[in-house]
């Protein structure tokens, strides 16, 4: 055998392999049982619980890698902190820490991976270069996400597409990109002007509300991590991915209990 029959294989075989591969992943997310907007910590851990807990799970994500806010820790020092009350999380995902006195520390390379594996491995699907922009809203309940691919939308009239589910989850940190979308058409009983955004930092408190603060902002639409804080107004945190970790775990014991019953999302 020369080095040119090496393989047996042609560049287009590369191309096809890579669609339908895709085009499966992708056919089969269109409908969920829980849509997820936000790779970050809050997202993938809601995302690991809910498909461990045998829901169909979707992921979507603006950037070309999941991991939110975990890859830079705190200005670029690739190292995050939790409190003891995660370590419970970081230890079924893997994640090594280290004690440094009341709190700890993990690699955030380490646990921005694990995170998407353990996500990946309990049967969440994760599309990157997704951007929401928009909710699909029938009967006064959210249905759905309207995404288009990153930087299509924004730059070209090119159209979106629609994931629909029975329950949407806004983790998208900062941005509450989600919240803003149903706010901004005065469809938020107690945000009539704006949302009341995040409050002064304040680790403690702020570790505490994002876990115990999670909620259904709409029928259909949840709120967790970071994008709590920014629609309901919470203090920040600064770099403790502890209560994000928490808030996924929570966002995703709720929604299993509001979904228990309520029958499987009709296939087509
Ligand atoms: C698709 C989108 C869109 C969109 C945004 O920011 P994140 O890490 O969010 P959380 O809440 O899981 O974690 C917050 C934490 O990282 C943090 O910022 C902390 C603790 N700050 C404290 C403080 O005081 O500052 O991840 C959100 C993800 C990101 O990957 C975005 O790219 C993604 O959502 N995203 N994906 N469509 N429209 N908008």
């Amino acid at each position: 055998m020369n080095d040119s029959s090496m393989g047996e294989f042609k560049e287009t075989d590369i191309s096809h392999a890579i669609l339908e591969s895709y085009s499966e992943k992708f056919g089969r997310a269109l409908e969920s049982d829980v849509a997820i907007v936000g790779a970050g910590p809050s997202g993938l851990v809601a995302a690991w619980r809910l498909a461990q807990a045998g829901f169909r799970v979707v992921v979507l994500e603006k950037r070309l890698s999941p991991g939110g806010g975990v890859w830079g820790g705190s200005l670029g020092m690739n190292e995050v902190v939790v409190q003891k009350q995660a370590l419970g999380i970081l230890d079924e995902a893997g994640v090594r820490h280290h004690s440094r006195g009341r709190i700890f520390t993990a690699d955030a390379m380490e646990l921005a991976s694990a995170l998407c594996l353990k996500a990946l491995h309990a049967g969440a699907a994760l599309l990157n270069l997704m951007v929401a922009e928009d909710l699909c809203l029938h009967e006064s309940r959210v249905t759905g996400v309207v995404a288009n691919r990153t930087m299509l939308g924004e730059n070209f009239p090119i159209d979106p597409i629609v994931f629909s589910s029975r329950a949407v989850i806004d983790a998208t940190g900062h941005e509450a990109v989600l919240a803003h979308c149903l706010q901004r058409r005065g469809l938020l009983e107690n945000s009539p002007e704006r949302l009341p955004g995040e409050g002064p930092m304040d680790a403690p408190s702020g570790e505490h509300f994002v876990e115990n603060s999670v909620t259904e902002l709409y029928p259909g639409l949840w709120v967790t991590g970071m994008s709590i804080c920014a629609s309901v107004g919470g203090p920040r945190m600064g770099p403790i991915f502890g209560g994000m970790l928490l808030s996924g775990s929570r966002v995703a014991a709720l929604i299993g209990q509001s979904l228990k019953g309520t029958g499987p999302m009709p296939s087509t």
